[in-house]
């Protein structure tokens, strides 16, 4: 099978945008758009502009639904050694070095095995007899299910004084939680911050740019990680929106930054190389809470090495549980150490879809949640905020909570910002911990004091 070829398509910049580019700085239009208009909070924010991104961009453009692996596409850990000679060694045997997985010393890479089955085969043999290899093993796919997205209401902006964000009235996930009771406690040191691990974000968004840290594009190797898919603008919005700006929605950790990191493809479509080089790059630039609203239930050696590599240094991540409503371990949610996080609803009650068991954590809002979207067009219809449900959704939710704990407790390790997280969760479902619920479901306040 041919290797997919990155699809390159050029779009038009709208008129808008032409008109924002020519005569107004950025500023301007931004400001433009925040300009009050209480009927309709939403639509205040359409045809932002999409700087720096003229391109789909994807590893995988064509793979069918079926599909769980990369058509000759090798993960390798070699033990530590010169990569110079290494990769030589590599290329003797036929395979080219497509690229490394985080630094060079901890020898992960992603290699190509030669045309034809008969010398794939050969290739592989003899990578396998190298007293060098530390494990081999098919490149897996990462997918994101499609986004089924609501408008939000126009009707009910929210009258109350504090947060002033307009749709806050519809976040019912923000009651359930006591957020505003948490933020009275506690917000966040600017300082402080949480890394989003998904399909990017979009770096312009009226509700999220001026919470961003630099962050990086696995895909695309720079540091414009934006979202060409709209699930990870949508997670991140729910984490660490800006809140109290008078615009769109309220995030669960108002003074908190965001450190996108783009490992999802245009399409919804990634690669565990690329997931665990994202997790590898958030540890390596100080990230101390990962979001991960991914998974899949494989759980191949190079994403089982990347989550190793933050457990080891006391990054918590948190992972959502899956979304086929079965008691089925989803990866890296299921792996020992990281925070499994269920959906529940606005009766708090599960979520049917909810994968469950008992390495399941803490269980959040994910039905029916108000978030951000991007403003330019992606593969979703719906534009600037949406209406999505998933345990995608429940996860930064408890990310973000997480990341407020280690912001007001920094002497606290993972395993006790975890345990805290448990420990103030209002108990749901039969008393005590439970599989469907976990420990409870998530209560910013009662975490925070
Ligand atoms: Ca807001
Ligand atoms: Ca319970």
């Amino acid at each position: 099978m041919p290797r997919p070829q990155r699809k390159i398509t050029i779009t038009k910049p709208t008129p808008f945008a032409l008109f924002c580019l020519m005569g107004m700085t950025l500023q301007a239009c931004s400001l433009a758009q925040f300009l009050p208009q209480p009927q309709n909070p939403v639509n205040t924010l359409r045809s932002s502009v999409q700087q720096n991104r003229n391109h789909v961009s994807t590893r995988y453009p064509e793979v069918s639904p079926e599909q769980q692996t990369v058509p000759g596409e090798w993960v390798l850990r070699l033990k530590p050694g010169l990569r110079s000679q290494q990769n030589a060694a590599l290329n003797q045997l036929g395979l080219q070095s497509l690229r490394s997985i985080g630094p060079e010393s901890l020898g992960m890479q992603v290699v190509r095995t030669p045309f034809g089955s008969a010398a794939a085969e050969s290739a592989l043999q003899r990578l396998k007899a190298r007293p060098d290899l530390l494990w081999v093993e098919p490149l897996t796919l990462e997918r994101l299910a499609p986004l089924q997205i609501e408008k939000p209401s126009t009707l009910n902006p929210s009258r109350q004084i504090y947060p002033s964000d307009p749709l806050f009235a519809q976040q019912y996930g923000h009651v359930l939680t006591q957020s505003q009771a948490g933020w009275q406690i506690y917000q966040g040191h600017p300082q402080h911050f949480l890394a989003v691990i998904d399909s990017g974000l979009d770096l312009k968004h009226p509700d999220l740019a001026e919470k961003l840290l630099p962050g990086y594009d696995v895909l695309d190797q720079d540091d414009q990680p934006w979202d060409g898919y709209g699930h990870g603008t949508h997670c991140a919005g729910i984490a660490a929106a800006l809140t109290d700006n008078g615009v769109g929605i309220a995030g669960y950790a108002p003074g908190i930054k965001i450190m996108p990191i783009r490992v999802i493809g245009d399409n919804g479509i990634g690669d565990s190389a690329d997931v665990a080089a994202g997790i590898i790059w958030a540890v390596d630039h100080g990230a101390k809470v990962i979001s991960m609203s991914l998974g899949g239930l494989m759980n191949p050696l190079v994403k089982r090495e990347a989550v190793q590599y933050a457990l080891d240094r006391d990054v918590l991540i948190v992972a959502a549980m899956g979304n086929n409503g079965k008691e089925m371990k989803a990866y890296p949610a299921a792996t020992p150490g990281v925070l499994a996080v269920g959906a529940s609803d606005a009766q708090d009650q599960r979520a049917a879809f909810s994968q469950f068991g008992d390495w399941m954590s803490l269980s959040a809002p994910g039905v029916k949640i108000l978030s951000a979207l991007p403003t330019y067009p992606h593969p979703h219809k719906e534009l600037n905020y949406g209406v999505v449900s998933g345990t995608s959704m429940a996860t930064p939710a408890v990310a973000g909570a997480a990341a407020l704990l280690r912001s007001r407790w920094p002497e606290l390790t993972r395993e006790q910002v975890k345990a805290k997280l448990e420990a103030g969760a209002d108990d749901r479902g039969e008393p005590g911990f439970d599989t469907f619920f976990g420990h409870g479901r998530l209560n910013l306040a009662k975490a925070l004091r």
